[in-house]
């Protein structure tokens, strides 16, 4: 493939399996040239994303849990020090909520468990961006790209507090476009219609929601890791180089309706 990632240098957060979205964008981005560090989340996962990892000949595989403020610390001086001091592009695609909370009704939400969702799934967005700038930075700039989902903008049975955490992830994504677009840093989310990935499958009713989403979606069709992959990668690329602060759905439409 045209390499438009050729002698870029990109960290990918948030591969736990063959299935995740992460993964989709990391081999994009290494197919079209770029070396891609990666970060997983406990040792469960370790193997898995160790051996996805080498098929793409990375460089860097290293435990990052976005709560911890010495993780990020160490992850990107760990990337710093794989990459010469520079980084070109992040993939931030972390999300997690308790179990408990996307089922039920949102306003039984405990404190502790509503600032675990907004902690994870908005806040390690803002950590890792304050921790890339000095190396994109250094490279003249950077791309940041990460993943939604429309329950941040409208209110979707059961999606609950994760709705409130995107609400504070789409947020942050526009504070840190103006942040830092002076040091020519981008930042962007892709939202993304329905997709059968670990955190998906464990979700009661999400086959009832797939079906709807075929019916109402303007192209009656679901999306997959792929289109999420094609869009991250048209983000991520000189391509994009204008394009900061947004939202591009990846959703067959879906976001467009009102019925
Ligand atoms: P996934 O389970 O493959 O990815 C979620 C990732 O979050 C996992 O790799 C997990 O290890 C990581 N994670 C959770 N807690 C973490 C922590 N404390 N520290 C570090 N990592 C942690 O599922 P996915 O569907 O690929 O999800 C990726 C992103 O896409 C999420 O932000 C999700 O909200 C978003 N998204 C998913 C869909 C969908 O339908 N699957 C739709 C729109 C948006
Ligand atoms: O962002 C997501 C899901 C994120 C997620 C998934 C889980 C499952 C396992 C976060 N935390 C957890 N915690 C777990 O314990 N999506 C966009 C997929 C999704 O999840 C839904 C959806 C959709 C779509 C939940 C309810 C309704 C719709």
């Amino acid at each position: 493939m045209a390499g438009r990632f050729e002698g870029k240098q990109a960290l990918v957060l948030g591969v736990a399996n063959k299935r995740s979205i992460a993964w989709a964008i990391a081999r994009r981005l290494a197919d079209e040239g770029a070396q891609v560090a990666f970060t997983y989340q406990g040792e469960r996962i370790e193997k898995n994303v160790r051996d996805l990892a080498e098929t793409v000949s990375s460089p860097l595989v290293t435990e990052c849990d976005v709560r911890s403020d010495d993780d990020v610390a160490r992850v990107f001086s760990e990337v710093a020090e794989a990459f010469g001091g520079g980084l070109d592009v992040l993939v931030h695609s972390v999300a997690f909520a308790a179990a408990e909370d996307l089922e039920g009704r949102f306003t039984d939400t405990p404190r502790d468990r509503f600032w675990l969702a907004v902690d994870i799934s908005a806040y390690s967005l803002v950590a890792c961006a304050r921790a890339a700038e000095p190396l994109m930075e250094a490279r003249g700039g950077g791309s940041i790209v990460t993943m939604t989902y429309l329950g941040g903008e409208r209110a979707v049975p059961h999606y609950n507090v994760m709705g409130v955490a995107k609400a504070t992830l789409d947020a942050s994504v526009r504070y840190l476009a103006w942040d830092l677009g002076s040091k020519n840093i981008r930042v962007n989310a892709i939202s993304a219609g329905p997709v059968r990935t670990l955190a998906a499958r464990s979700i009661a009713g999400f086959t009832t929601m797939e079906e709807l989403f075929e019916q109402r979606a303007p192209l009656h069709r679901q999306i997959d890791a792929e289109d999420c992959a094609a869009a991250g990668a048209y983000l991520l690329s000189e391509d994009a180089r204008n394009v900061s602060g947004t939202t591009l759905y990846v959703d067959a439409g879906y976001h467009a309706m009102g019925m």
